[in-house]
């Protein structure tokens, strides 16, 4: 017990039950060995709200995820742009902490900060519209108050409308900005970064203010699971 693990973008639905086994098995046999488990957002493909909880696919996650914080790991979940209505019943039927995006660590001694990732994607001007929009208190409360069907059948609504602008917006819009980056880790006092929500896993350097920067990012969940190790000799990645 002297490592933590961070993924994130595991997007866990219906339609993809091996990535579900893959995610439940994980948790079993390798996040079960860690100190912590860290995911950084859209751990869900979406979710509606903590009503649906019990709905479909999310009863065995739930329990899995419940039986590691049970078993003594600690469980830290940061909302992603997909699953930011994760509430207190999920954090109380699984036992983790809601982590703010960014959130500040030291792992080990390494001064270490953690996102999502989208609130660097600062060129997508639609995109932090509709952010700043959804995650105001008075629009989830409305959004909260209607039945989950009508809210399920928005979110569909949603989606299609993002995809059909996702395929004209470019692959630098929809990246990281590289300043909102190095704004981000100088504001930390130079931190190592890590972050989800691109799906384009890698290890980036930075030069800022004579200090080196490194920015991971985690990869997502559709072909393979991967995550990042982090213990006392540093950062590791994983394909599972
Ligand atoms: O997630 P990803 O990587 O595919 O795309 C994101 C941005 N898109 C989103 C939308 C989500 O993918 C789908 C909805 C999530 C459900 C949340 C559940 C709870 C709340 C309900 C809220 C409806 O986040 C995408 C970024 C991309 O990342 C890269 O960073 O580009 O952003 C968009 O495409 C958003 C559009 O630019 C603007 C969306 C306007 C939607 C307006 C609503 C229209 C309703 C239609 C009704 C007929
Ligand atoms: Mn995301």
């Amino acid at each position: 017990m002297d490592h933590s693990l961070f993924i994130s973008d595991c997007h866990l639905c219906e339609s993809r039950p091996s990535v579900i086994n893959a995610f439940i098995e994980f948790l079993a046999h390798t996040a079960i060995h860690a100190d912590a488990l860290y995911i950084l957002g859209d751990l869900f493909e979406y979710w509606a709200g903590d009503d649906a909880i019990n709905h479909g696919v999310h009863a065995p996650i739930i329990n899995a995820l419940k039986h590691l914080s049970l078993q003594g790991v600690s469980l830290y979940v940061m909302h992603g742009n997909r699953d930011f209505l994760l509430g207190n019943g999920f954090t109380q039927a699984t036992n983790a902490t809601i982590l703010p995006d960014p959130t500040l660590v030291s792992l080990y001694g390494q001064l270490t900060l953690l996102s999502h990732g989208d609130i660097l994607c600062t060129d997508d001007i639609d995109y932090q519209h509709f952010r700043q929009e959804v995650r105001s208190d008075a629009w989830q409360t409305q959004f909260l108050n209607q039945p989950l069907s009508e809210r399920v059948a928005y979110i569909e609504s949603v989606r299609q409308k993002s995809d059909q602008e996702k395929s004209i917006k470019s692959m630098q819009i929809m990246d990281v900005n590289p300043t909102a980056v190095t704004e981000l880790l100088a504001s930390h006092g130079y931190p190592t970064l890590i972050h989800g929500h691109t799906h384009r896993p890698m290890q980036h350097q930075y030069q800022i203010d004579q200090h080196t920067c490194t920015r991971w990012v985690l990869g997502d969940w559709y072909e393979q699971g991967s995550y990042l190790r982090v213990d006392k000799q540093g950062f590791h990645p994983h394909q599972l």
